[in-house]
């Protein structure tokens, strides 16, 4: 299997997170994905590739134009209003405020366009989400071109990122543009698993009222996890996308047989729409090590995870998302690759 990798991802360096009331440096961080390349290259997984570089358009499918256009100021916007260190949103038009307006200075555009404060800015931090989306439709494209599976090693991940908005260490959802991308490239429909420990809200989001796109989803559950506010299993789809989107929300402690279970009802469901094509939004924040999540599985598990899906029988996308046992990203993360390829 390919990979596509860019070197940019490491200039968004530095951040640091709100957490449990403590400033603490962010557990997403760029030894995440210096820790799978490694990996990729010690199981000899496949050929690591450069991404290409590609205009914007394909990010304003999924995303408004508006929401786009922003991403690159923050940083210019920040310096010059005089500030260093990171740039965290810290205002929200929640209930009761107004939405709808755009105020004009960088704090509370910053908040405009998030849903928390764990999507932060320093300076290379355009350049790495640019890359990220490069990532993600090179390897989208190696598909295409009728390679089976590829892995895009995308960082920072993307999965919280909705149509304006912003949050959880993601900014641009490059799973959900790739999935538009393949829609756009003919294909008639497309799935998207997300297996992160997170629920994927702007994935959710993005795809809701669509039934050429499914989305299934399996997480912590809303009511104790972080995104809180999606997630449920209630939440199906609306109008033309009612049936298409799938939650299998988990407690804490949830180890393999009872995650397992949740991907065979989810393959099953994906296998019943019969899609052209199937993204993996591949978070391994599963791990029963996960620095910030509560689940059980070992790395043992991951290889099956990748055997199951291998056996739909799809061409495949994996899209990186979260994962933060950094010692053992690379090892989980890979192990579902080779489990896909079967070796
Ligand atoms: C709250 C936790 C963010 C989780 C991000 C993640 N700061 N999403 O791993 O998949
Ligand atoms: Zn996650």
């Amino acid at each position: 299997m390919k990979t596509v990798f860019s070197p940019l991802h490491a200039g968004h360096a530095g951040n640091v997170e709100l957490i449990a009331g403590a400033v603490v440096p962010a557990f997403e961080k760029p030894s995440r994905a210096e820790f799978i390349k490694a990996r990729v290259e010690s199981e000899e997984l496949g050929p690591i590739l450069p991404p290409e570089s590609h205009d914007l358009a394909a990010a304003k499918k999924v995303h408004t134009d508006d929401y786009i256009d922003f991403l690159p100021t923050v940083w210019p916007l920040w310096e010059a209003s005089g500030r260093s260190g990171s740039a965290i949103p810290f205002t929200w038009p929640t209930r009761g405020l107004r939405g709808d307006v755009r105020p004009k200075t960088i704090d509370a555009q910053l908040g405009f366009y998030s849903f928390d404060g764990g999507a932060t800015f320093v300076k290379g931090t355009w350049d790495a989400i640019k890359s990220s989306y490069d990532v993600a439709l090179t390897a989208a494209a190696l598909v295409k071109a009728g390679e089976p599976s590829a892995f895009a090693l995308c960082r920072p991940p993307g999965h919280h990122a909705g149509a304006a908005f912003m949050g959880g260490y993601c900014f641009i959802n490059n799973a959900a543009v790739v999935a538009q991308w393949f829609r756009d490239q003919g294909a008639r429909r497309v799935s998207i698993l997300d297996v992160d420990y997170h629920h994927g809200n702007g994935t959710q989001e993005i795809f809701y009222s669509r039934g050429d796109i499914q989305v299934i989803n399996l997480h912590g559950d809303p009511m104790t996890e972080y995104p809180f506010f999606l997630g449920h299993a209630d939440e199906r789809g609306a109008g033309p996308g009612e049936g298409f989107n799938h939650n299998y929300p988990m407690p804490f402690g949830t180890s393999w047989d009872a995650w397992n279970a949740s991907l065979e009802d989810g393959c099953a469901k994906l296998t019943a729409y019969a899609p052209d094509v199937v993204i993996v939004s591949l978070g391994v924040d599963t791990f029963e090590k996960d620095p910030i999540s509560q689940f059980k599985l070992k790395s043992a598990d991951y290889p099956k995870i990748g055997r199951r899906i291998a056996r739909l029988g799809l061409p495949t996308l994996f899209v990186m998302e979260g994962g933060y046992a950094v010692e053992e990203i690379g090892i989980n993360a890979v192990g579902v690759l080779t489990g896909f390829e079967d070796r």
